[in-house]
């Protein structure tokens, strides 16, 4: 997931994941200049949270809003 510390939907969805028991790969955009342009250049804009799904036949889905995401982890 695309993320940067301050930003609060980040912080909501970074709960989410520490309540649901799940640990799954961060990239941080803000000081990170090739993760921020991987989000834009795959997602399609620079906002986050985002999560890059990937699913088991290698089709990549980037999920933008921090409700969706949450709603996704529940499910998986
Ligand atoms: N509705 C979105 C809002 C996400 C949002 O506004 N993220 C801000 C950071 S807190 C953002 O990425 N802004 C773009 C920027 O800083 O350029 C959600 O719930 O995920």
């Amino acid at each position: 997931m695309y993320y940067f510390s301050t930003c609060p939907y980040c912080i909501v969805v970074r709960i989410a994941l520490w309540w649901l028991g799940l640990s799954i790969p961060l990239k941080e955009v803000m000081f990170d200049a090739d993760n921020a342009n991987e989000l834009t250049a795959g997602g399609g804009k620079f906002q986050v949270p985002c999560l890059r799904i990937e699913s088991a036949h290698g089709k990549v889905r980037w999920m933008y809003e921090s409700i969706d995401i949450i709603r996704y982890l529940k499910k998986i």
